[in-house]
Formats: C-alpha cells, sequence, structure tokens
C-alpha cells in the first residue's frame, strides 16, 4: 500500500476535497494540516508556493482538482470515456466557480465592509446551485453519471461543506438531488471515520 500524505492548513478549505477523495477510497493517509507560524519555511518548498500538496510515496502533487481528478484515474472514479470524463471535468469546474465567489468575498469584501453579500445570496449562489441541482435531477443521485460516483461527486460534497463553514449555513439545505449525493459520499464507511475523527477547525484569513 503507498503512503500518501496530504499537507493543507488547519481548516477545510481546498484540502477537504483531497481528504474526503483519500477517505473515500477507505486509504490511510497522513493528514498533515499545517499552523500559520510553520507557513513561511514550507512555503518556498512547495512546487507554486500554495497548498494543498498530496505527496504519495514522496511524490509531490499539487493542484486541488487536478489532484482529485488524478485520484479519481487511481480509485475508479472517472469516467469510461473522454465524454464522460468532460462531464465530470465540467461539473468540478462548475462547483469550483461558485466556490471562487464565495471565496471572495469572504476572504476580503467580508472582511472589509460586509459588501457583496446580496449580491452572492440573491444572485450567484442561486445560479450555481440552480445549475447544479437541476443537472443532478438528472443523474439520479449523482452529479455527473448517472449510477456512477466519480471524483467530482466527492469533491463537490468536500467543497460545499467548506462553504457551510464560510456561509454559516447549509446553501445546499434545499437542494433535495444534491442533499442526495451528500448523504451518499457523507455515509460511505471511510468518510463517516474520517468525518468522526476530523479535527475541528481553525479558520485563518490570508490578509
Ligand atoms: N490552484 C491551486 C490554488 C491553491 C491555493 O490558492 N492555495 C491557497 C490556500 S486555499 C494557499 O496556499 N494560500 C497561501 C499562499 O498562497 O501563500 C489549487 O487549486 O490547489
Amino acid at each position: 500500500m503507498p503512503s500518501y500524505k496530504v499537507s493543507y492548513f488547519t481548516f477545510k478549505g481546498l484540502g477537504e476535497p483531497v481528504r474526503f477523495m483519500l477517505a473515500y477510497a477507505n486509504v490511510d493517509f497522513i493528514d498533515n494540516r499545517v499552523e500559520w507560524e510553520d507557513w513561511p519555511k514550507l512555503k518556498p518548498t512547495l512546487p507554486l508556493g500554495q497548498l494543498p500538496l498530496l505527496e504519495i510515496d514522496g511524490r509531490a502533487f499539487h493542484h486541488c482538482i487536478p489532484i482529485c481528478r488524478y485520484l479519481g484515474s487511481i480509485f475508479n472514479l472517472t469516467g469510461s470515456n473522454a465524454v464522460e470524463n468532460y462531464e465530470i471535468d465540467c461539473i468540478a469546474d462548475t462547483v469550483n466557480e461558485l466556490r471562487l465567489k464565495i471565496a471572495m468575498w469572504y476572504y476580503s469584501y467580508k472582511r472589509v465592509k460586509n459588501e457583496k453579500y446580496d449580491e452572492l445570496i440573491n444572485d450567484s449562489i442561486p445560479y450555481y446551485l440552480g445549475k447544479i441541482e437541476d443537472q443532478a435531477a438528472t443523474k439520479d443521485g449523482y452529479l455527473a453519471l448517472k449510477g456512477k460516483t466519480t471524483w467530482a461527486d466527492i469533491y463537490a460534497v468536500a467543497i460545499f461543506d467548506y462553504i457551510h463553514d464560510l456561509m454559516g449555513y447549509d446553501i445546499v439545505k434545499d437542494c433535495k438531488n444534491i442533499k442526495k449525493i451528500q448523504q451518499k459520499i457523507m455515509s460511505a464507511d471511510g468518510v463517516k471515520r474520517y468525518l468522526k475523527n476530523r479535527p475541528a477547525d481553525q479558520i485563518i484569513t490570508f490578509n
């Protein structure tokens, strides 16, 4: 069994999809939660000076979505042809766009003047959630491929879990199809075990 080590900060963020992927696949991994005071020393050693970083037997992988895609290919959580893989990429990108809008608000506008909140909750969130929920409705309890869990389902569930922390409420609470996916991923044995032992977040900011 290869050794897996995930390095990320002490909160969910972009580390959580990587942690969820490994948990879902039932593999043991070192959950290296980097404290803010240790960051300046670690940063220059990283491929782009950013986290998350995944090490598999010492080989480093970076960029959250490519890591999830790569793990998806190892753990049979990809499509079976180029079009299916395109569908998976597309939905992951849509979830990432929503995440970016919310993170931008949380880490900049909210800190400054609590600006842009109305735009976020009246426009961006319903817009993206509507698209994702509609797609999930056509896939019968999956996000990208009907009848098959893919890495994008796991990525999305982990990102929604992170967004819950940023927004202070569950933005998908009324999305019954996204909820189905969430329930399926969160109740997988490995994820359940991970969640039971998951350390409490210590949110930090990058200002
Ligand atoms: N494209 C990268 C972005 C990674 C990224 O923005 N990481 C942030 C935390 S979420 C970071 O390391 N910030 C600290 C810094 O840049 O010094 C990915 O998707 O993994």
